[in-house]
């Protein structure tokens, strides 16, 4: 799954993110959505569904936000069935 953020300044896109799910054909992102701030650390946290992560089964994985953005990485995340 990748983020890209836009710049007004440059009417460009730049990837700010890139993480990988569990398997390749599970589909990581294929449904993304804003949780608020979860640990009330100030910072958004989000959800991003897996559908056909666990052979089918699918699953949603929860990202914490950071200050870093590029720090988020697969270790940061939350799998919920
Ligand atoms: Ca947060």
């Amino acid at each position: 799954m990748s983020v890209h953020e836009f710049d007004p300044r440059t009417g460009l896109f730049r990837e700010t993110l890139s993480v990988f799910g569990r398997s390749t054909a599970g589909r990581l992102g294929a449904s993304v959505a804003s949780l608020g701030d979860l640990d009330g650390d100030g910072r958004g946290d989000f959800a991003a569904g897996a559908p056909f992560e666990d052979g089918g089964r699918g699953a949603v994985h929860v990202f914490l936000g950071k200050a870093d953005v590029e720090s988020i990485q697969g270790e940061s995340f939350w799998r919920v069935l």
